[in-house]
């Protein structure tokens, strides 16, 4: 692709906050601490997750640089950054999840394989750019379309970082025609991240966001899109981001008989705490941060500090002099909800989290019971040892 270049090593790499935790060197992987994470409600570039499968792309000359949409469409289309700029700019607010978050605590039941990460393999941010839909009507195709008279069902973003898994090609997944021809569905083509030029890890200089939906749909460095009859065959589409059950193994896994994950779980995460601490008995604030996917909102957030014997809810908040309502119009439907709440500890105990989302989905107690090979979708109930003692913390 001319304009945007895929670097075959790790010599290219853009600098990096001194404060990230490092899980994978190269590719690059990062996550924030905790109590950075939750410092405020959008996460800043610097801090925000970085979860790359190989070297970041280059931008060589901005100008030269273009996307294609073809495929099962009667029109094909190349389009300039000039082009997507022209089109309605939209804000999102939006959190992006990685399927692995949480993976590390997963893997202390049983062995998982991936990338560890503890809990900020998460971030909200605004992403701005054209909507989806619009530009898909520039090469031909109508607001929620579900197959297009070709027969084209599924839209393929494809990058051009060079990722192992694809033996050397570039990242690519796709989503439902119907969810990328739908409005209300925001699905974008980013060029900007909390109203700053994206930078080189987040995917400059355009990457899709589809807000509800794990971060391995969020195509980065986009290099075209394909309208096709199945869902994409690459890698991260077809072996990996898949949910299985604990009985399936390494020897035993069809990778066939699931379906790529779309939608998260509910989830919700202590971030002021580290798994382990030490605390001077007495008040202590707890707070941290609750997410659903679908757009589906925050209903409640339950915290106990008797290892699960008695509740009392955490209040929720996402801008400061807003009440949070779940669903509500003046909500961000596609962001996390912070969460805070005060308790009294005396002794050394168990805290707990967890959140109930607008479906009145709940997440599982225990994580035997979704520990899945690839350690993906860890939303089981968040939980902090506690002792109380007098150090000088
Ligand atoms: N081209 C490309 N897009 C990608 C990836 C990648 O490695 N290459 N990683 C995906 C995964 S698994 C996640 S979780 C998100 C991470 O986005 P971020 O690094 O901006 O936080 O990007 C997704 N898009
Ligand atoms: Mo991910």
């Amino acid at each position: 692709m001319p304009g945007l270049r895929a670097p075959s090593d790790y010599s290219g790499e853009p600098p990096r906050h001194p404060s990230l935790r490092v899980n994978s060197k190269e590719p690059f992987n990062a996550e924030p601490p905790r109590s950075l994470l939750i410092s405020s409600y959008l996460t800043p570039a610097d801090f925000f997750y970085k979860r790359n499968h190989g070297p970041v792309p280059i931008v060589d000359n901005i100008k030269r640089y273009s996307i294609s949409i073809s495929g099962l469409i009667e029109k094909p289309k190349q389009l300039w950054m000039k082009d997507i700029r022209m089109l309605p700019k939209y804000n999102v607010t939006a959190t992006l999840q990685c399927a692995g978050n949480r993976r590390t605590a997963m893997s202390k039941t049983k062995v998982v394989k991936g990338v560890g990460w503890d809990v900020s393999a998460i971030g909200n941010a605004v992403w701005s750019g054209a909507k989806l839909v619009d530009v898909l009507e520039l090469a031909g195709i109508p607001k929620l379309t579900s197959i297009t008279q070709f027969g084209g069902k599924h839209v393929e973003f494809v990058s051009i970082d060079k990722c192992k898994e694809e033996n050397g090609g570039p990242y690519k997944v796709s989503i439902p025609l119907n969810q990328a021809t739908n409005p209300d569905a925001d699905v974008l083509l980013a060029y900007e991240m909390n109203g700053e030029p994206l930078n080189r890890d987040h995917g400059h200089p355009l990457r899709v966001v589809v807000p509800g939906v794990i971060g391995a749909r969020s195509v980065k460095w986009l290099d075209s899109i394909n309208i096709i009859a199945e869902e994409s065959q690459g890698f991260f589409m077809q072996k990996d981001y898949k949910m299985f059950p604990p009985s399936v193994n390494w020897e035993n896994i069809d990778w066939s008989t699931r379906r790529p994950q779309m939608d998260f779980p509910v989830q919700c995460v202590i971030c002021s705490l580290e798994d382990v601490s030490t605390i001077k008995p007495g008040k202590v604030k707890i707070s941290g941060y609750a997410v659903s996917g679908g757009g589906r909102g925050i209903e409640r957030v339950d915290v106990s500090v008797d290892g699960g014997r008695t509740w009392m809810e955490a209040s929720r908040f996402q801008k400061s002099g807003i009440p949070y309502i779940a669903d509500d119009a003046n909500s961000d439907k596609w962001a996390w909800v912070l969460f805070e709440v005060t308790v009294d500890i005396l002794h050394s105990t168990e805290i707990i989290a967890k959140a109930v989302d607008s479906s009145a989905n709940v997440q599982p107690q225990k994580v035997e019971d979704i520990w899945n090979l690839r350690g993906i979708l860890n939303t089981s109930w968040h939980r902090i040892q506690v002792q109380a003692g007098h150090s000088n913390m």
